[in-house]
């Protein structure tokens, strides 16, 4: 199942240092403490001075007006949702891991965060990229799990999202068109106290009157079904959505909903948290109140304890959800082309029809600028560069080459006087970080009017002075119709002074339409070609070959 590593691949995937530490702010802490305290502190209270309130479950024992059972359809949705939280929890754990560190603040700033996986303080001093920072994810936990497979998991993640949508919708729908609407949707504001009472018999460890699933949930139950269909999910689905760059790139309002883009993907971490303590909390009752009744229920929609055949069938779906999840490592390690490929057709296809249809705005200021930048890439090695580096680049000559009419190279001097074109953008990196910088250079449409590309050339390969993460030369490719775009620059400067090696001297792309893996960084020459098909393994970038990134990234 595991591929057999090269050392290179093995190096990245299982590193020295394995361990992932949980880290919560004191503020994150002092938080969660709070709520616990509070929330228990005031149960108890009340229970030692008042006693234990009245069981509200009382008055329901034998009300019997709700719709009964479990029709086929919400089985079928239950199940569903069950085997599609498996791959998205798991999925989104393993892109966490990639970047694993949670803020508030849209300048991903280390120390800012209120919950890391890492221990790594980063100092001001010392080259640390985003990806030095991932950390490893035990395969049983996340899909795929291991370290820098965000590429693969953020597959696995949107061929399913649509799935988990389209569920919801369907589940919702029915909800109404029939009464069943009845059974989770609270009817009056009752339920809110009633559901306290059940809470104080739960924290002071009384069980409350057991009702019978079949015909009715208690207060508390109503509650948090209603809290999960109607206010957890959405909330997944909206801050997933919002922190999709190319979404914040046009309707910049949405994410701010969630406190902006790290808001965002915080919340969205939250709202899996609570996911999951719903799974547990849930699952657990279900087996402490009888669990072979409430299979039946869930499976069979039968009130019988005496059937077996429920029992079967959760032991198919079971067994289904573990095989699949073997299913999902072996295609993960061994066919990850197929799912890099299913990934690009269902979104690529998403997007065309939806969001590229609109055009993205420009709205960041030089206020907006961050006063922390993750970097990523590994700083170029080879003796050519650090000599020009040691002498400020002056030698240094842009190469450009390949199907044009005019080979042309251009010295840093002769790139500066074809003019600046400047930029504030929010860069958004694959792995989850993002910050805001200005970047000043050249338009690429400038050099492209000099070297006249030929009619059969398509798209414009950027070659790195630096390696990829498993060695060899980092490059990217872009269509010639995205270079030929406003805000497709050559930068030497960013943030008003000259960009700094770290960054990407002497000269970084910047094509702000697209995700930060497009853009490389050292660049050494460019070269135009018939298609990306021609470099390297085929699949447009360095990162695109190894990490099964997307060809298109457009945001
Ligand atoms: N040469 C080179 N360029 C590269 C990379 C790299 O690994 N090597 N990483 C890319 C990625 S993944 C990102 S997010 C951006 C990061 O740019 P920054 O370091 O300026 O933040 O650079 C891109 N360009
Ligand atoms: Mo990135």
């Amino acid at each position: 199942m595991i591929p057999k590593f090269t050392p290179a691949q093995y190096n990245v995937h299982y590193p020295a240092d394995r361990k992932f530490v949980i880290q919560f702010s004191k503020r994150a802490v002092l938080a969660v403490f709070g709520i616990v305290f509070f929330t228990f502190g005031i149960a108890w209270i009340q229970y030692l001075i008042f006693g234990l309130p009245a069981d509200p479950s009382l008055k329901l024992i034998n009300d019997k007006t709700a719709p009964l059972g479990f029709p086929l359809w919400l089985i079928f949705c239950h199940w569903m949702n069950f085997f599609l939280l498996t791959i998205l929890l798991r999925s989104g754990l393993s892109i966490l891991f990639d970047h694993p560190r949670l803020y508030w603040r849209a300048d991903s700033k280390p120390g800012s965060e209120w919950l890391k996986f890492t221990n790594k303080k980063v100092s001001e001093n010392e080259y640390w990229t985003a990806k030095d920072d991932a950390r490893y994810l035990n395969p049983v936990i996340g899909l795929p799990g291991y370290r820098h497979s965000v590429g693969i998991a953020r597959s696995w993640h949107f061929i399913y999202v649509p799935l988990f949508i389209i569920t919801g919708i369907f589940f919702i729908s029915m909800l109404f068109l029939t009464d069943y609407w009845r059974r989770v949707v609270p009817s009056s504001f009752q339920v809110i106290p009633d559901a306290w009472k059940i809470f104080v018999h739960y924290a002071t460890f009384n069980l409350p009157v057991e009702l019978n699933g079949y015909y009715q949930y208690n207060a508390l139950q109503k509650l948090s079904y209603f809290g999960v269909i109607f206010f957890i999910a959405p909330i997944s689905i909206l801050t997933g959505l919002c922190m999709a760059p190319s979404v914040a790139n046009r309707f910049p309002w949405f994410p701010k909903i969630f406190g902006g883009r790290q808001g965002a993907r915080s919340v969205h971490f939250l709202a899996m948290l609570s996911f999951l303590f719903f799974i547990i909390i849930h699952v657990s009752l279900v087996c402490i109140t009888g669990f072979k009744k409430n299979i039946n229920h869930i499976t069979i929609n039968s009130d019988s304890e005496s059937d077996i055949l429920g029992m079967i069938i959760f032991f198919i779906i079971i067994l289904f959800v573990v095989g699949f999840s073997f299913f999902a490592h072996f295609i993960s390690w061994r066919k990850p082309r197929i799912l890099q490929k299913i990934s690009a057709a269902v979104n690529g296809n998403v997007r065309r029809i939806t969001i590229n249809k609109l055009k993205p705005q420009k709205f960041f200021t030089k206020s907006d600028i961050s006063s922390y930048f993750w970097t990523n890439g590994k700083i170029p090695q080879s003796d050519t560069w650090k000599e020009l580096a040691s002498n400020d680049f002056k030698d240094y000559k842009l190469e450009i080459s390949g199907m044009v009419k005019n080979e042309i190279e251009f010295s840093l001097e002769e790139l500066k006087n074809l003019g600046k074109e400047q930029n504030i953008t929010m860069h958004h990196c694959i792995q989850g970080w993002t910050g805001v910088a200005e970047w000043g250079g050249v338009a690429l449409k400038k050099i492209i009017d000099i070297v006249e590309p030929l009619e059969s050339a398509d798209t414009v390969v950027f070659y790195s002075f630096g390696e990829g993460l498993y060695g060899g030369k980092y490059y990217d490719t872009h269509t010639l119709e995205n270079c030929l775009k406003p805000q497709s620059i050559l930068a030497w400067e960013m943030n008003y002074k000259p960009l700094p090696v770290e960054y990407g001297a002497p000269l970084r792309l910047r094509i702000e339409n697209q995700l930060g893996y497009k853009m490389v960084k050292w660049i050494q020459k460019i070269e135009f070609v018939s298609s990306h098909k021609v470099v390297g393994k085929g699949f447009g970038g360095k990162n695109e070959d190894d990490e099964y990134y997307d060809l298109i990234a457009n945001i």
